[in-house]
């Protein structure tokens, strides 16, 4: 091959649910970039703006590159043999449940169905769990008690042919971006398309809103149980479709009964109105699909949740048809597939179940393993406190960070350190769970490793190999698969390459099925490696017989013993008193430019322009009872711990509630762990952790001073209160707050910028500012700007000076100024983040003019290229006067 010739390798973002198809080139240098795959049935060509970064986030800093043993480099042979010893020893002494693995939605299906084979059929315990038990559980458990499977009806065209789109507990726009584009361009298309948001928050997905209810956390249940009965008494009800294809029916409404309007308007606290309103559009409508994720899926009453939804399409006959149905959008990119491999402590492999005694001997004769088990094992909440109390002497994390996305973080990062024998496989070295464990494992990353991933809709893509491993870096279903073969099960485990267990799999679905489980993909189940590579997206089930399925369901059949689904009879929850002391309602949950726990995403610059610090959304009238001003620090707290985060007031958060986004962890902030707040209640029927509502309160903190700094080399350790770290071009830059005054303040500044020149200063007694430069041959080593208020210097405009600062006088005067020179520009807070468009630049363009989300991207570019940052500039054109929807406006320039 002609090394000069770019190579073109067809492959899936590793990032959400969506499962975009992503186009990697690499140039006969080795340099990569991406773009959508034009021919991908998910996204046709989109992708957002994580996906389009992709490229930026594949480099070697902090990979973990060979396995560690206490923190020493050592080779394969040795890791492998302890990790598989000491699992031994602990099943050989305590029985199979005195070890875990706690894996991940982030795995390919091939290695999630390896590590599912070993502890199920080989170590003989169900005690494997997932992340999805944080994510998607509510999800499966609703789906199972309706349709008798873990079966998602439709597919992605239903959003486009729909004429009504009911969105609820999900921020579609920043968490399932390319989808929220493709709605946006039906319904531009079709302009009668209405879309209903039924969210505490109004955010950046109200835009496309025709109507938003901005009802009280966790008050979905009764909202769907007046849809109910508006709906009996409307005549909408397919009493053909109740009767013929459904069971349960007159219990569910007679639950649905109990509650009148008046309870409705007090449970959602949506007016009267407001509730007929979207009740009457929704009776009217034929074809609508009702969209949900995590705030109905992470909540005490989560999975009542889901079948409260699902029992208002049964009632009208709404599912399995074009454009109607409920639809659970996965977060994670193989939620779908871990779920098929069964890797979950309460299912079995290929979507059989663990109660059944004729599945198990299944599972067990196909997998010709010694033995199966015998029950379900420990979901992860229960998992980790069995850790904590010395049950669990083995734990396995593989490619997730229970240290910061559990929660009780606290405890189960004790839990953890505490742990006789901890081995984490991860790409990244430096986690706050990997700093935890006593083996650490290099895994093959996005572009290393080779399998398949299922999104949202079924549909079964391939992730492809452009990239060699770095390091000893290898793949998770090889490093299972050898500890597997250490343990004494080599025979079951003699796996080369991943289509030999994509072939193994599919092979299982398809084992004495006969259309009794619907997850069959028996048409691959003699996949050789030639065919593996080749093999195009398509959405299962596709039986040995039969074509790929876009729609589940369309016969009116369902998986339950008698064929037909059940409603099931939800009531809404008791109302929960206040917690003395905690007032407020803590939500939690994402933002658009980070993925979870930022190991990746953090990696970017331009990721990490939009949101660059940890922060707290409050309500005006609640930071005004608190004295809390724009720009200051806050305190969050519940009886578990306490967080330190930035305060951004904004009405699009309902009084007495907050906003905090789940991405910060000890690597890029003092103390932003938001789940150390959260206490493990559950949902409990699916065991999902509530991480929506969460009894809280907030206090101002007052430092003596603030700071603000940007450095080249990202420091060692921060001597400050409260800091928070995020990449930036050329370097990095952070936030900064003291309790108490330095009498040494070059120190520190030296300290920081790792520097040993003396920095330039620059003081005024009389305002207590400050400021320091340090310049290495001629260019800028960092800045630092401290106060007694909150530092305002454009954040933008310093971050350039890395790039641009060199030591003329003239920039260096402007550095110590703390703002541009004369002909410098501010660009404010970045809000699109592909062509770093700022939303001053925005505001300028509306002030010169413009009138529409179009208008200014033909005059600066914001928003023509992914689109993620399209409903941001609307709201920046819609109200000049309130707070952008993102952008924290701690940044003024000076
Ligand atoms: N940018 C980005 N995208 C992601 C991810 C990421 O980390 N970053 N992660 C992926 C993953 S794994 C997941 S699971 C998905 C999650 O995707 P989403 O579920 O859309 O995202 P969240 O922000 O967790 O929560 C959604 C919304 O639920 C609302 N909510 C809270 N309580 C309630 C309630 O009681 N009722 C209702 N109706 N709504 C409520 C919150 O205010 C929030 O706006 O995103 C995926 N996509
Ligand atoms: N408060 C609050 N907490 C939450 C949520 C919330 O909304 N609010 N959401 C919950 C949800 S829905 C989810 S899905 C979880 C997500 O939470 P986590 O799963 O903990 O988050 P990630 O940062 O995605 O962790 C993935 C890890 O796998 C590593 N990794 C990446 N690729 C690979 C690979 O190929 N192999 C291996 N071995 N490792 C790899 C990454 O470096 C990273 O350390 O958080 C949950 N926690
Ligand atoms: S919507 Fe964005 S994050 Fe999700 S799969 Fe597509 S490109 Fe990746
Ligand atoms: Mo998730």
């Amino acid at each position: 091959m002609d090394m000069a010739a770019p190579r073109h390798i067809k492959t899936t973002c590793p990032y959400c649910g969506v499962g975009c198809g992503v186009i990697a080139e690499v140039s006969g240098t080795g340099d990569v970039s991406v773009r959508g795959d034009e021919s991908h049935p998910a996204n046709f060509g989109r992708l957002c703006s994580k996906g389009a970064a992709l490229a930026e986030t594949i480099g070697l800093d902090d990979r973990l590159l060979y396995p560690q043993v206490n923190g020493a480099h050592t080779d394969w042979g040795s890791a492998l043999d302890l990790v598989a010893d000491k699992f031994g020893a602990a099943i050989r002494d305590h029985g199979p449940d005195s070890v875990a693995f706690y894996v991940s939605g982030q795995l390919l299906t091939e290695d999630y169905y390896v590590a599912n084979k070993l502890m199920k059929g080989f170590i003989g315990s169900a005690n494997i769990d997932t992340n999805s038990r944080l994510c998607m559980a509510s999800s499966v458990a609703g789906h199972r008690r309706a349709f008798g499977a873990d079966t998602v009806p439709g597919c992605y065209e239903d959003l486009e042919v729909a004429d009504l789109i009911v969105l609820t507990g999900s921020n579609l726009a920043w968490c399932h971006p390319v989808l929220y584009q493709r709605i946006v361009a039906a319904k531009e298309k079709r302009p009668r398309m209405k879309i209903v948001l039924i969210d505490p928050r109004r955010t950046a997905t109200s835009d496309i809103a025709d109507l938003h209810l901005a009802i009280k956390p966790d008050s979905d249940v009764a909202l769907f149980l007046g849809l109910l009965r508006y709906l009996a008494r409307s005549g909408a009800l397919k009493r053909r479709y109740i009767n013929g294809h459904t069971t349960g029916f007159k219990e569910a409404l007679q639950s649905a009964e109990l509650l009148d309007l008046y309870d409705l308007v007090r449970r959602t606290g949506v007016a009267g109105a407001t509730l007929e309103q979207f009740f009457a559009l929704f009776a009217a409508t034929e074809k609508v699909v009702t969209v949900y994720s995590q705030g109905v899926n992470q909540s005490a009453s989560g999975t009542d949740k889901v079948n409260a939804i699902i029992n208002c399409h049964l009632a009208t006959g709404r599912i399995g048809k074009p454009g109607m149905g409920p639809l659970s959008v996965t977060g994670q990119p193989n939620a779908m597939g871990g779920r098929e491999v069964g890797g979950m402590a309460n299912m079995l492999a290929a979507h059989m179940n663990i109660e059944d005694a004729v599945h198990r001997e299944r599972v067990q004769r196909f997998w010709q393993a010694p033995t199966i088990a015998a029950k379900p094992g420990l979901k992860a909440v229960d998992m980790f406190r069995a850790v904590a109390d010395g049950r669990i002497k083995a734990l396995w994390v593989m490619a997730t960070n229970p240290v910061v996305s559990m929660p009780d973080a606290g405890n189960v990062e004790a839990a953890i350190r505490n742990c006789p024998f901890v081995v984490v496989s991860d790409v990244t070295a430096a986690t706050d769970t990997a700093r935890l464990a006593h083996v650490l494992l290099p895994a093959a990353g996005w572009g290393e490793k080779s399998g398949t991933v299922t999104n949202t809709e079924r549909r079964i893509s391939r992730q492809r190999t452009f990239l060699t491993p770095p390091g000893d870096a290898r793949p998770d279903w090889w490093i299972i698969s050898e500890v597997a073969s250490r343990m004494g099960h080599g025979a079951a485990f003699t796996f080369s390459e991943p289509a030999e267990i994509f072939a193994e799999h599919a092979a299982l679905s398809a084992f004495e099925n006969d259309g009794a489980r619907d997850f069959d993909i028996g048409a691959h189940g003699t996949i050789d490696a030639a065919g593996f590579e080749d093999l195009e997206p398509f959405q299962w089930p596709r039986t040995k017989q039969g074509s790929s399925v876009e729609r589940m369901f369309t016969d009116g059949r369902f998986f339950t013993p008698d064929g037909k689904a059940r409603f099931v009879n939800v009531q809404a929850p008791a109302l929960a008193a206040t917690e003395p002391g905690f007032p407020l309602t803590l939500n939690t949950g994402r933002v658009r430019d980070h993925w979870h726990t930022m190991t990746r995403t953090g990696k970017s610059a331009r990721l990490s322009r939009h949101y660059a610090e940890p922060f707290v959304e409050i309500h005006p009238e609640d930071a005004a009872r608190h004295r809390i001003g724009e720009a200051d620090l806050v305190r969050v707290s519940t009886g578990l711990g306490a967080i330190l985060v930035r305060a951004l007031i904004t009405p699009r958060q309902q009084p007495g509630s907050i906003f905090v986004p789940m991405h910060w962890n000890d690597q890029f902030a003092s103390r932003a762990r938001v789940d150390v707040l959260a206490a493990s209640v559950t949902d409990p029927t699916s065991g999902q952790p509530a991480l929506k509502n969460v009894p809280a309160r907030i206090e101002r903190f007052v430092a003596a001073t603030y700071g603000f700094a940007v450095l080249r080399r990202k420091p060692t350790q921060i001597a400050a209160e409260y800091w928070a770290i995020a990449k930036c071009e050329g370097g990095w830059r952070v936030e900064l707050a003291f309790a108490a005054n330095s009498d040494d303040w070059p120190a520190f500044v030296r300290d920081l910028v790792g520097s040993d020149g003396e920095p330039a200063a620059y003081s005024d007694s009389e305002t207590g500012r400050m400021r320091f430069a340090c310049y290495e041959d001629g260019h800028l080593a960092g800045t630092v700007f401290l106060a007694r208020e909150p530092v305002a210097v454009s954040r933008e405009w310093a971050v350039s000076q890395l790039v641009e600062g060199n030591s003329s006088p003239r920039t260096r005067s402007a550095v110590l100024a703390g703002r541009p020179g004369a002909g410098g520009i501010d660009r404010g807070a970045i809000v699109c983040a592909c062509f770093g468009i700022g939303a001053n630049e925005i505001a300028g363009a509306v002030a010169r003019g413009c009138t529409s989300v179009a208008a200014v991207g033909a005059a600066t570019q914001a928003g023509t290229n992914c689109g993620s940052c399209r409903a941001e500039i609307r709201s920046i054109l819609d109200a000049q006067l309130a707070a952008p929807a993102a952008a924290p406006r701690v940044v003024v320039p000076a």
